[in-house]
């Protein structure tokens, strides 16, 4: 595709939303793109006031309280998704519909039935798209990947993969979106089990074959009012804490883990991968480093290895910075809607994509299917 200008809309100002905005305003600088990216509208559910002092503070042309509006704009390329989960398919089969770019947050949809509608949608308008599986765009964990496919690791036994925040675990947190199903699909499973199924099959490329769930709600009420703790209730319906087991195609086996009441877990977003020839263990929180155990050495000098991951020969060249000087949060975003861009405009392959999003979903539906009727779930059947 040959293109002298990307025009951007974002829909969804808050946590995301604020991700995404860093990211345009600053790929074409850091990805050294030769497009410009144009940052046209910004959409919320918010008042006019406080959607223009957001546009200015991070530099959109200008804003609308209208996703329909701004989706039919004909001086829009793409659409970037940063709503709560059950906007992502009507925003995205709406956008492609109308002949735009896409990049929607993860997890796709709020299950498998929307994410085939998703992903059909998108195939049938011949439109490119992403998936916002961000941790894919960390140096450290393309590097586990990287280790993977050249053979150190070699055969795959097993993976151990948590991922364990404490952001919900004093009771008296308020509901939020994320605790209602309707509007969430999930609790943890989703929010963030989901990275660690995308994160396994990007490092390991194995195939996920049949799960047994365990999804539990510990804390079923909480307050709607969060200044007004013993007000009003309301009901959690989506689980607290995600676990599985999984038996991969290629006979490996895996143990998951995810939780939002893991008291002083930050965002404890991990995976061991155990092999032959060695095991890594990647770490969120230490972005800029991977451990490695390489299993050909003399046990008399073996151990886990720290790799410090900023040099230009890592993944991404480790960064921007010479090397020792790491990246953060902000800057995986960055790298992805450069490296989304970049395939457009060279028209390459481009991974997680909506087909991504649709594989996780599959295996999401399966727990979730295995967990009501505490039975293992092969995933043809779903
Ligand atoms: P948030 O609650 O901080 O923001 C949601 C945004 O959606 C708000 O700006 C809100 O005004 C907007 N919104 C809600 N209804 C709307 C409507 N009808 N029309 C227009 N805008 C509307 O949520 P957060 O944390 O930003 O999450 C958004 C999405 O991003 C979720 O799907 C979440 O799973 C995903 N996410 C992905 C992360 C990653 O690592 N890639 C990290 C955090 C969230
Ligand atoms: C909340 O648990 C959350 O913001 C998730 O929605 C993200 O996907 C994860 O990356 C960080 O935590």
């Amino acid at each position: 595709m040959r293109k002298k200008e990307i025009r951007v809309a974002l829909i969804g100002h808050k946590f995301m939303g604020v991700a995404h905005s860093n990211a345009f305003r600053n790929l074409s600088m850091w990805m050294n793109l030769p497009v410009k990216v144009s940052m046209k509208c910004v959409c919320g559910e918010d008042s006019e006031e406080n959607l223009s002092i957001f546009a200015e503070r991070f530099g959109w042309e200008s804003w609308d309280p209208d996703w329909r509006r701004v989706v039919q704009r004909n001086d829009i390329d793409l659409v970037s998704i940063a709503t709560p989960n059950f906007l992502h398919k009507e925003i995205a089969i709406e956008a492609a519909r109308n002949g735009k770019l896409i990049i929607c947050e993860k997890p796709l949809s709020n299950n498998l039935s929307e994410a085939r509608e998703m992903l059909d949608a998108v195939e049938r308008a011949d439109i490119r798209h992403c998936c916002g599986y961000t941790y894919r765009f960390t140096p450290s964990l393309a590097l586990a990947r990287q280790l993977v496919a050249e053979g150190r690791i070699g055969r795959i036994y097993n993976v151990f993969v948590r991922y364990a925040q404490d952001w919900i675990s004093d009771p008296n947190f308020a509901m939020v979106w994320r605790f209602d199903k309707k509007i969430a699909g999930s609790g943890p499973l989703g929010d963030l089990s989901a990275h660690s199924i995308d994160a396994t099959r990007f490092v390991t490329g194995l195939h996920f074959k049949e799960v047994s769930g365990n999804l539990q709600t510990l804390i079923k009420e909480r307050p709607l009012d969060s200044a007004k703790p013993s007000g009003s209730k309301g009901s959690v319906t989506v689980d607290d804490v995600a676990q599985f087991l999984v038996n991969f195609e290629e006979g490996a086996t895996g143990c998951f883990e995810s939780t939002r009441l893991a008291t002083g877990r930050k965002n404890y977003n991990t995976i061991e991968v155990n092999g032959e020839k060695g095991s890594i263990f990647w770490n969120f929180e230490e972005q800029n480093s991977l451990l490695f155990y390489d299993n050909q050495r003399s046990p008399k000098e073996s151990g886990f290895a720290k790799i410090n991951v900023t040099h230009d020969m890592h993944p991404y060249n480790g960064g921007w910075w010479p090397q020792g000087h790491g990246i953060g949060y902000a800057d995986s975003f960055v790298i992805e809607f450069g490296l989304f861009i970049k395939s457009i405009l060279e028209n390459a392959a481009f991974n997680p994509d909506f087909r991504d999003g649709m594989e996780c979903q599959k295996v999401l539906e399966a727990i979730e299917k295995s967990s009501v009727t505490r039975t293992w779930i092969n995933l043809s059947q779903i």
